[in-house]
């Protein structure tokens, strides 16, 4: 197995590939959008865009990433030559593809943008591509001081108004894509019509990218709900990720494995999840991190201190022959001047004593 990093768009420096090579790290996992935070502080994870509870602002402030093959090319030797392997880019920029989410007027138009998207990653060498076909994004969260020694983490206590506000016009992915969309929220569909565009989704992305070598991985909804902020959820229990692999049989229609999300939800016994997609080869790559709860009443943990016993799974992914990735996704913030990377750290340190052991 592997052993990986993730980069925030505002972390694609020399100093933060050294930093993750200092901890362990091999391979990389890009994000060319900032999503949640963007700072300047280079610690990834200290000042956010808009709301944090009710969702962040677009990116229209903010150059559009570059998904040029020169530019992914120009990357990847950055990282080569800090001694990372360039293992996977993690999601779309919602202005490359609302119309395929909303099923709106742009959608053919965006259709072609995405698949030349994969096609470009493919002739980078890029192996995988994250996504997560999400209308409200990862939102409705707070934050607590509830990691052990009071360490800053997030979770959810029940269902409030930040799970239940509507999501407006013009957005998607917590990101306003049309700031000049008519006033009002989003219409209301039901799970099966978000089946159902996720269905055309990968008829249509899946053979591009088995011609371009690329595995497309799709991450559950975090928090895994049935509905938040009024619309449906595709992935909230276990079994549901099975009806996605099964649209279309492809190695490269697979899973970005969280194994947090995985274990917020309220069924399934973890490791037999786990083992369940590995035998079947549909895991691209894992996000190792530990939880404690289920929804809707939960918190994000250190990775030694919550319910999952991460010595098992890895018991397990050894047995099922994993040779894939695994990264922290992210962990609860630690009290020194570097509170993110301190935790990155920390369980990249626990990551590697865990693959060390026989
Ligand atoms: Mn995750």
């Amino acid at each position: 197995m592997k052993i990986g990093f993730g980069f925030y768009k505002h972390m694609l420096n020399r100093e933060q590939y050294d930093f993750a090579v200092q901890c362990g790290a091999t391979h990389a996992v890009v994000h060319l959008v900032d999503y949640f935070y963007q700072g300047d502080q280079g610690d990834g994870n200290n000042q956010p865009i808009g709301n944090v509870e009710l969702g962040w602002g677009y990116a229209g402030g903010t150059p559009q990433a570059d998904w040029s093959v020169e530019s992914l090319k120009a990357l990847k030797a950055e990282l080569n030559d800090a001694g990372l392997e360039f293992e996977a880019i993690e999601n779309f920029d919602p202005a490359d593809w609302h119309d395929i989410l909303l099923d709106g007027p742009k959608k053919e138009t965006q259709l072609k943008r995405v698949k030349q998207i994969i096609r470009n990653v493919g002739e980078a060498g890029i192996p995988v591509f994250g996504y997560n076909f999400s209308l409200a994004g990862v939102s409705g969260r707070h934050t607590f001081e509830n990691g052990r020694g009071g360490a800053e983490t997030v979770g959810m206590r029940g269902i409030d108004e930040v799970n239940t506000t509507p999501v407006p016009n013009g957005m998607i992915w917590n990101m306003i894509y049309d700031s000049n969309a008519p006033e009002g929220i989003q219409p209301e569909i039901d799970h099966d019509e978000l089946w159902r565009r996720l269905e055309g989704f990968l008829k249509a992305l899946v053979p591009v990218a088995e011609e371009a070598g690329v595995r497309l991985a799709a991450h559950p909804d975090d928090p895994p709900l049935d509905y938040v902020r009024g619309q449906p959820r595709l992935v909230y229990q276990p079994d549901m990720y099975q009806r996605l692999l099964d649209i279309v049989p492809s190695r490269n229609n697979a899973l970005e494995f969280c194994l947090g999300t995985l274990s917020e939800m309220t069924e399934g016994d973890i490791y037999e999840v786990c083992e369940r997609y590995v035998k079947q080869d549909r895991v691209a790559y894992i996000h190792f991190r530990n939880v404690r709860g289920k929804v809707p009443n939960y918190e994000e943990t250190f990775i030694d201190e919550g319910q999952i016993d991460m010595r098992r799974i890895v018991r397990v992914l050894k047995e099922n022959h994993f040779e894939g990735m695994l990264i922290p996704d992210h962990t609860p913030q630690m009290s020194c001047p570097g509170p993110w990377h301190a935790g990155m750290a920390f369980a990249m340190g626990y990551m590697k004593a865990l693959l060390a052991e026989d």
